[in-house]
């Protein structure tokens, strides 16, 4: 049986798409993140401070699939530097804060992909939050 209704050749094909995508994207200017930090294009904000917001991604992969996406437009983690650390560390308590908002109570996934291999598609970091589905690993 299998654990959702959704039909394999869907997923696949979803896969396929943002694997391509993540192939094509180019780190560099400014991103569709910088645009959605400025408010110049409208999201569900679920979460903002002065360093951060949240939002769900417009493409779930889970039930709930929530965007954290700091002001400042660090390009990736395998840039961030030393200095970034503290605003780093409230990206994740805001991850935390999100998913008991969203009701996560029985635990969620955080994720954060970097490059091309790691599937990136926006070179803005950010952190993904899924939840609301028993999560496989290894990851795709
Ligand atoms: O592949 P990475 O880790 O870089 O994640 C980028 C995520 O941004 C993907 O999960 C996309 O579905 C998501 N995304 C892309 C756009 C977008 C978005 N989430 C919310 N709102 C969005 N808008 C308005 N436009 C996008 N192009």
């Amino acid at each position: 049986k299998r654990p959702c209704s959704t039909p394999l050749r869907f997923i696949c094909a979803n896969m396929a798409d943002e694997t391509a995508k993540a192939q094509a994207a180019q780190p560099g200017g400014d991103t569709i993140f910088g645009k959605i930090v400025r408010k110049e294009i409208p999201v569900t904000l679920l979460h903002e401070d002065d360093q951060c917001i949240a939002f769900p991604d417009v493409a779930p992969q889970a039930p709930t699939h929530i965007l954290v996406v700091p002001k400042k437009p660090i390009v990736q983690l395998s840039q961030a530097e030393e200095s970034d650390a503290a605003l780093l560390g409230h990206m994740l308590l805001v991850a935390k804060k999100v998913a008991q908002d969203a009701g996560l109570s029985k635990g969620y996934r955080i994720v954060i992909n970097d490059g091309p291999d790691g599937g990136q598609s926006v070179y803005h970091i950010h952190i993904h939050v899924l939840g609301g589905r028993t999560m496989g690993w290894p990851p795709g």
